[in-house]
C-alpha cells in the first residue's frame, strides 16, 4: 500500500506533554517509524501509516478536515473544539473513539485563595480569564450564570495577580501552580485524558480494515496494562472462594496436579493489578506456589 492515498495518517502532538507517551504507545501497537519526533512527518516502515506531528490544539481540526484518520489528543481540546463548533452551529466531524490513559489532568475554575467564593451564583458579573473558551461558555450557560470570558492563549494563572481578570478556568494535575499564584480551585469544569478520534468521513474499505487494525491492537495494548497472569496451586476444595480472590478474571484455567488429587493448578488473566495483599490472601485461603507474569500482548 505504497499509494499515499491508501497510507492512513494519525496526528500526534509534536512537542509536549502527551508526545512521548503517544508515540509509545503507537510503539507498542507494532508501527515503526523512519523520521525522528523533531520532524513534521514520520513515515511509518512496516505498515502503511504515517504521523504528522503537529500542535495539539490542531489535532481535532485536522481530523474533522479529514487531513488525518485518526489523532491522539486530550479530550480538553477535543471538547472544546466541539463546543465552540456547536457554538457556531456546525458539527465536528470527528468521533471520539477511546480514552488512552494517560495525560489525566481537569480543567478547573479557581479563584483567589481564602476568596468570598460561595457557590456558582458567586461567579455571575465576574471575569474568568481562560484558553478554554468554548468548555467554559457551556459550562456557565448549563448552569445560568452571566460572567465575562477573557480569553488569553497562555499564562492565564497570573491574569487576576495582573488585574486581567477575577477567576480563572485552567488544567490542574497537581495543583501546584494555582498555589503557587495564590489560587485555590473551586468548580471542575472537566475530567480530562488523552484520547484517540477517528475522522467520521467514509474511508475505502483497504482504509477502514487498517484503521480498524490499528485500533484494535490499541485496545489490546490498553487492556493489558494493567493484566496480570496469575498461576498457582490450591486445594479443590479451596477453588470457589480463590476464584472470588483472583481481582478481575473471568474465567480461569483449572487443571489437576500430576500425582495429587486434592490439588488443582488455578492459571487466570486478571483484568486488573495483583497486589501483595491479594496474593496473602490468596495464600491464607490456601493457595500455593504463586507465580505473577506481566502480560504482554493480547487480542480479543
Ligand atoms: O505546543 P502545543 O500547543 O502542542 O502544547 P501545549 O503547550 O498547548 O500543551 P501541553 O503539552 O502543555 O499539554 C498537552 C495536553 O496535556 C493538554 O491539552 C492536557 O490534555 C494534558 N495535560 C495534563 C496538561 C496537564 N496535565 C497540565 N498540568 N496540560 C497542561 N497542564 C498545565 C496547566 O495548563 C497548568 O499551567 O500544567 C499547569 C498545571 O499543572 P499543576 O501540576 O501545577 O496543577
Ligand atoms: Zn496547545
Amino acid at each position: 500500500m505504497d499509494n499515499p492515498e491508501q497510507r492512513i495518517k494519525i496526528a500526534v502532538q509534536k512537542t509536549g506533554r502527551l508526545t512521548d507517551h503517544s508515540l509509545d504507545l503507537l510503539e507498542r501497537c507494532g508501527l515503526k517509524f523512519r523520521q525522528s519526533k523533531d520532524q513534521l512527518f514520520c513515515y511509518g516502515e512496516n505498515m502503511p501509516v504515517d504521523l504528522l506531528l503537529v500542535r495539539d490544539d490542531d489535532i481535532p481540526g485536522l481530523v474533522s478536515d479529514d487531513v488525518c484518520d485518526l489523532g491522539i489528543v486530550g479530550l480538553n481540546i477535543v471538547e472544546d473544539k466541539r463546543q465552540s463548533l456547536r457554538n457556531d452551529g456546525r458539527d465536528g466531524l470527528f468521533k471520539q473513539v477511546f480514552e488512552l490513559d494517560f495525560g489525566h489532568c481537569r480543567l478547573s475554575i479557581a479563584g483567589p485563595e481564602g476568596g468570598d467564593y460561595k457557590g456558582l451564583e458567586s461567579l455571575n458579573n465576574v471575569r474568568i480569564a481562560t484558553s478554554y473558551v468554548g468548555l467554559l461558555t457551556n459550562y456557565l450557560r448549563t448552569h445560568n450564570i452571566s460572567a465575562d470570558i477573557v480569553y488569553l492563549s497562555g499564562a492565564v494563572e497570573i491574569a487576576p495577580k495582573l488585574g486581567h481578570a477575577d477567576y480563572i478556568c485552567d488544567l490542574v494535575s497537581t495543583g501546584s501552580t494555582l498555589t503557587a499564584n495564590g489560587l485555590e480551585e473551586i468548580e471542575v469544569v472537566l475530567e480530562s485524558e488523552a484520547v484517540i478520534i477517528q475522522t467520521l468521513a467514509e474511508l475505502s474499505p483497504d482504509k477502514q480494515a487498517l484503521v480498524d487494525r490499528i485500533l484494535q491492537r490499541l485496545d489490546g495494548v490498553l487492556q493489558v496494562h494493567e493484566s496480570k497472569y496469575i498461576m498457582l496451586h490450591a486445594p479443590r476444595a479451596a477453588l470457589a472462594e480463590i476464584r472470588d480472590l483472583l481481582p478481575g478474571s473471568e474465567s480461569p484455567t483449572v487443571m489437576p496436579l500430576d500425582g495429587s488429587d486434592d490439588k488443582v493448578a488455578i492459571h487466570a488473566v486478571c483484568r486488573e493489578n495483583v497486589f501483595w495483599e491479594t496474593l496473602e490472601n490468596l495464600k491464607a485461603a490456601g493457595a500455593s506456589s504463586l507465580l505473577v507474569l506481566p502480560v504482554e500482548k493480547m487480542l480479543a
